[in-house]
């Protein structure tokens, strides 16, 4: 049975055009000089590959998690920022906005989003906590019927140039932790201050750091219930953690191409490289884990679409392992091309520097095996 439709083929299709014709010329220009691919997002915002989930009279892609698979991998073949970026502005924001705010919130924010003619970003890891996301400390104040945000985020793709974020707040004691936490969307303003962050991989995302200068929003920006954030951010990150795992694919699949044609065009003591027994080891090593990261990702999206109750456990089971494996194949497709895959050259370099945040990002692989463990304990 395959997990993937016609349907997923036609995007795939579509995906692989874009991403060769649109985001191949700018992928080293996003690596090198941190370039934040503002246009490029248009175009891709005409497509519906920015918001695959996001239903079509948005202006989304109107498709479903392995939709959003199939485009993360597409795009993070042929570069892992472009990739990751998408996914935070499609999975994290988009999906979280169409799942869970009001039908106005909706109107207001999602067509513009979908277009790419305005970014939306998602807040919560914060210089105190990232992965104790209960522990946030950024704070919304209710005053005269209005809320007031004080407070602090770190990491947050697209951040530098977001027009809406969806900021998570504690709206109740630090004791309360999980519920005590609202989700607000927070309008571009002066009260905002942002710091670009450099980073070693994934370049190009816009990650910044932000201050927020007594932000007023109204009641009726709050996303969901007051109090009622966390259920939110953890089917949000549920979701982004199999996202994620697409673009791992991508990015090993990307290395994987490289290190084949570099083996099949190298010559070594008179033969191509591709002729030892290594280098067809390595080769093989690389594409089993490719299609082992496939074969759970996909499954695990499978999981989501069809609403079944094992897709929390493996959304974790697939992020871990999909992490972990894109960070070994990128590695060994720099080993395969020695001293070339460590220079800037090689875009087997820039995968493997891709790659890591991976392992970090939307959940440490020692979250993963917090929850994966939360899971033994009250189930097995
Ligand atoms: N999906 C759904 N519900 C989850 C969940 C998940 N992945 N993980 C925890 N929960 C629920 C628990 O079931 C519990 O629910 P109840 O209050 O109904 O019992 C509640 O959330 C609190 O869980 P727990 O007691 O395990 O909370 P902890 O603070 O110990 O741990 C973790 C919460 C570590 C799982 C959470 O903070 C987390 O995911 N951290 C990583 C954050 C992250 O990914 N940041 C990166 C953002 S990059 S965009």
């Amino acid at each position: 049975m395959s997990l993937l439709t016609q349907e997923h083929e036609l995007v795939r299709k579509a995906a692989r055009e874009f991403a060769e014709k649109h985001v191949e010329p700018i992928a080293r220009k996003m690596d090198i000089e941190n370039y934040y691919p503002r246009e490029v997002i248009r175009e891709a915002g005409k497509l519906g590959i920015l918001t695959p989930t996001v239903p079509a009279e948005y202006g989304g892609g109107g498709g479903d998690l392995r939709t959003a698979v199939v485009v993360l991998e597409e795009l993070g073949r042929i570069s892992g920022g472009f990739s990751l970026l998408v996914e935070a502005y499609g999975i994290l924001f988009a999906d979280a906005v169409n799942n869970f705010a009001s039908k106005a919130q909706k109107e207001e924010v999602l067509p513009k989003v979908a277009a790419g003619d305005k970014i939306g970003a998602f807040a919560l890891s914060e210089p105190c906590c990232g992965s104790d996301a209960a522990a946030i400390q950024t704070r919304a104040e209710k005053r005269a019927g209005e809320w007031v945000i004080n407070g602090e985020k770190m990491w947050i793709t697209n951040g530098l140039y977001a027009d809406y974020y969806l900021v998570a707040a504690r709206t109740g004691r630090s004791e309360d932790r999980h519920r005590a936490i609202t989700l607000f969307l927070l309008r571009r303003s002066r009260c905002i201050e942002l710091s670009p962050i450099e980073v070693m991989g994934v370049r190009g995302t816009g990650t910044a750091g932000i201050k927020f200068n007594d932000c007023v929003v109204g009641g009726d920006d709050v996303v969901g219930e007051v109090n009622g954030g966390w259920k939110i951010l953890m089917h949000t990150l549920d979701v982004g953690r199999v996202a994620i795992a697409g673009v791992a694919l991508g990015v090993a699949r990307g290395a994987f191409e490289e290190a084949l044609a570099w083996a099949r065009r190298r010559e070594v003591f008179n033969r191509k490289l591709v002729e030892l027994q290594n280098a067809q080891f390595e080769l093989a090593e690389m594409l089993a884990a490719v299609e082992s990261i496939r074969a759970l990702t996909y499954y695990s999206a499978y999981l989501y679409d069809t609403k079944s109750q094992e897709f929390m456990l493996m959304s974790h089971v697939t992020k871990l392992h999909a992490a972990r494996l894109a960070v070994d194949v990128t590695r060994r497709a720099v080993q395969m091309e020695g001293g070339f895959g460590y220079s800037k050259e090689s875009k087997a370099e820039m995968f493997y520097r891709d790659a890591k945040i991976l392992e970090i990002g939307e959940g440490t692989n020692e979250i993963m095996k917090y929850v994966i463990y939360r899971y033994i304990e009250k189930n097995l």
